[in-house]
This record gives structure tokens, sequence and C-alpha cells, in this order.
């Protein structure tokens, strides 16, 4: 039986294990922080009491693993991410971790036997909340994606993702000397909606078809400091009027290519910010561009650098881009699919066919095996403190996502 005591009691417990700040009334754990390091060390004890044994690969994911009958078959693998943004909700990644213990601590307890081996995945720093280059880690580090330079991306204190695997008693090389790709048969994860849809249908569970491609970037716009007052409009060479026509522009694109398509500038750098100077220099960062379909991103991207440049152009400034990261877009398998809708409907449970307009490391697990996800409804939005989910449409959620493995581990 799924125990929505448990559930809710560890979701609350991971909630607690926070980097304070006055401002901050949300959940801040960062990847590879001591908060991260606590949290991560609960979440092995739980794996653990569900009988799994643990350990960390050199990415820094905690992975626990049940045998099944059948040693040589590949593991269904369960996972989601214990870090969170800054300031965020205490469901989002949390209860796809706390889930899939759940799973095998049921399969614990009712000795049911299976034949496949499952895992269960805390991945490391799924959030950009950390590291300079917003990156998604550990389960793209799987992937055979991370290079060396990923390793040098910084933080605000100017520590490297490197050091900051160090510090947490990894040796990061080894993700290139040993590889840590995994083999893995199938791969399910639940995750919070973290919009409005669900809640909006008055539907519990979404059942996933894809998830966003995402491109991740920066771009710098330059123009001349000077005088507020003497310099005339028609002479002036504004960095900041640059960037804005740019930001605007972008939201434009977005609306005209519709629905899964956005677009976002998280944060613009003004310099040198000082009154009665006219800025020279924007710093436009956590560019952040998504669409279901990598081509129709690609273009939004392009189409964006193309107007920034025109921009730049027209009022005699210069603009600089820097991308990033992109990451592919996602399709969910359809015998997943089926065996997730025949679930629900045995559970008589209503969901919604949907895709995600958020990434998850669903998406680079998808680069390894059939992947599926389930949504669990949520409300008040997300990567915010008014983030929230209901315990029994996580335990629906549960149940569904224990039903949809027990059905490929036991054969
Ligand atoms: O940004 C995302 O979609 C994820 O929550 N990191
Ligand atoms: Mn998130
Ligand atoms: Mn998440
Ligand atoms: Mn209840």
């Amino acid at each position: 039986m799924i125990n929505q005591k448990r559930i809710e009691e560890r979701i609350e417990a991971l909630s607690k294990i926070s980097e304070q700040n006055v401002e901050w009334v949300g959940v801040s754990r960062r990847a590879l922080t001591d908060e991260d390091r606590e949290a991560q060390a609960l979440t092995k004890s739980w794996m653990e009491q569900a009988g799994m044994y643990v350990h960390l690969d050199p990415a820094g994911n905690l992975i626990g693993r049940k045998d099944g009958l059948d040693k040589g078959a590949k593991p269904l693998v369960i996972g989601s991410h214990i870090d969170s943004v800054l300031n965020g909700g205490k469901y989002d990644g949390t209860i796809g971790v706390i889930g899939g213990i759940e799973v095998v601590q049921h399969i614990n307890e009712e000795s049911i036997e299976i034949q496949r081996p499952v895992e269960v995945i805390a991945f490391c720093e799924e959030e950009g909340s950390r590291f300079e280059d917003g990156g998604v880690f550990g389960s793209r580090a799987m992937t055979g994606e991370i290079k060396s330079e990923h390793l040098d991306a910084k933080d605000e204190k100017g520590i490297t993702r490197r050091g900051a695997l160090e510090r947490f008693g990894l040796a990061p090389n080894e993700i290139f000397t040993k590889g840590i790709r995994r083999e893995m048969d199938l791969y399910l994860e639940m995750h919070i909606e973290q919009g409005p849809t669900l809640e909006s249908k008055g539907i519990p569970i979404g059942v996933i078809s894809g998830i966003n491609g995402r491109y991740f970037g920066e771009m710098t716009v330059e123009g001349e400091a000077n005088h507020v007052g003497a310099t005339p409009m028609a002479q002036r060479y504004d960095a900041l009027v640059g960037a804005s026509e740019i930001v605007i522009e972008l939201e434009k694109i977005s609306y005209r290519y519709g629905a899964p398509a956005v677009g976002t500038v998280a944060k613009m750098n003004v310099m040198p910010g000082y009154p009665n100077v006219v800025p020279d220099r924007v710093e436009m960062s956590g560019i952040d561009i998504r669409d279901l379909d990598n081509e129709r991103r690609d273009l939004i991207v392009e189409q964006l650098q193309n107007k920034a440049k025109e921009i730049a152009q027209a009022k005699g400034l210069s603009v600089e881009f820097n991308d990033r990261l992109r990451m592919s877009s996602a399709l969910c398998k359809q015998h997943i699919i089926d065996t997730m809708e025949a679930a629900a409907e045995e559970m008589n449970v209503s969901y919604l066919n949907m895709a995600s307009g958020a990434c998850h490391d669903a998406q680079f697990m998808a680069e390894l095996c059939d992947m599926g996800m389930i949504f669990v409804r949520s409300t008040g939005g997300s990567h915010n403190p008014q983030e929230r989910a209901s315990i029994d449409d996580i335990q629906l959620g549960t149940e569904l996502l224990s039903r949809t493995a027990l059905s490929y581990l036991k054969y």
C-alpha cells in the first residue's frame, strides 16, 4: 500500500533542509551545497530503509538499487532531483524521488517478486540555480554530453563545479575516465506539473507525451556612457534601451509561434548603473527559449539574434551572444503512455495527455532508453514558495507510478 503519511512526512523533512536567507521563505537547496549533502544523506537513508543498496556516482548522482530475480536484466529506473532553485517550492523534484523510493518500499513491504532490477536516482543538479552555465548536470553527465569545460563553470563565489564536486568527496574526472553511463531498460519520472493546465481542468494526473527542448544563453549589449543631462536623445548610445527592445522582441516572437514556445530573459546587469550616466553596457543572462520542436526553438533563437543585431545597428550599439546550452526535446514512448493510461483507468483516475513546458532529467534519460512521465496537479505556479500539490494527488501519482513500474518489473 502506498503510504501517504510517509510521503507527506518526507516531503516536509526535505523542505526543512534549506539555505537560510532573510528574504527567502521558500526552499533553497542548490546543487552540491552543504544543504544538498544533508538532503542526499536523508534520501540515502530512505533508500536503504526500502531495501536498496546506495552509491554516489562521480557526478554526484545518488543511486539506489534493488536486484530482481533476473540478474542479467537491465534495470527499470525511477528518478528526479532534490536540488532546488533559490526560494522555490518543496514539491519540484522531491515528489519524484520520494515517490520512487515509496514504490520500492511498497515492493519490499508486500514481498512482491520482481524479475527486473529497479533503481531510484536522485540526479545531481537538475536546476541551473548555482553555476553560471545554468546547466543541468547529473543526468546530462550520464548521457556522456558533459565535457571538462563544464566542470570549470563557476558560481557567484567563484567556486567551480569541479571544486564543489571534490568538496562533496567526489573525483569528477572519473566522469570521463570511468564513464558514468548506466544500462537502463526504461526510465519513469513523476513530477508536479508546475503550470496551470491540470488545475484549470480539474484533473489530478497528467500522462506526458513529450518534454520541451531548451536553449539557454546570454547577450551583451554595448553603447556609450554619457551625461544624462547634456547629451541630446538623438546623440546617445544607450545600451539599456537596446536591451529592452530585445526583451520585447523575444516576447513578440514567442507569442507569434504560440504554445508550447516560450521565451524569457531572467536577468539584466546594467552598467555603470550610476544616476546621471547613460548606461553603456547591459549583460542579459538567463535567456531561456523552449519548444517541443527543436528546429522551431532554434528558429526562435536565430530570429531573436538577427533582430538584436538590427536593433543594435539602428542605435549605434554592439551586441554579442553567448550560447550556453541546448537541450533536445524528448518524446515519451507510446507503450509506456499506453501502460500508464491502462493503469489510470484501472484506478478510475481521470488524466490528461499533455506536453511538459518545464524541462526534466527525463529528457536526458530519453537518450539512453524508453522514457515516460507522470504529472501531478500543482497550484500556485512553481519556482516560487507558493508552489503546492495535494498529498491525495501525490498519492494518486505514486500509485500510478507503482502500477506502471510493476508492469515492467514482473514478467
Ligand atoms: O527549468 C526547468 O524547467 C526545470 O525546472 N529546471
Ligand atoms: Mn525546477
Ligand atoms: Mn524539477
Ligand atoms: Mn488523504
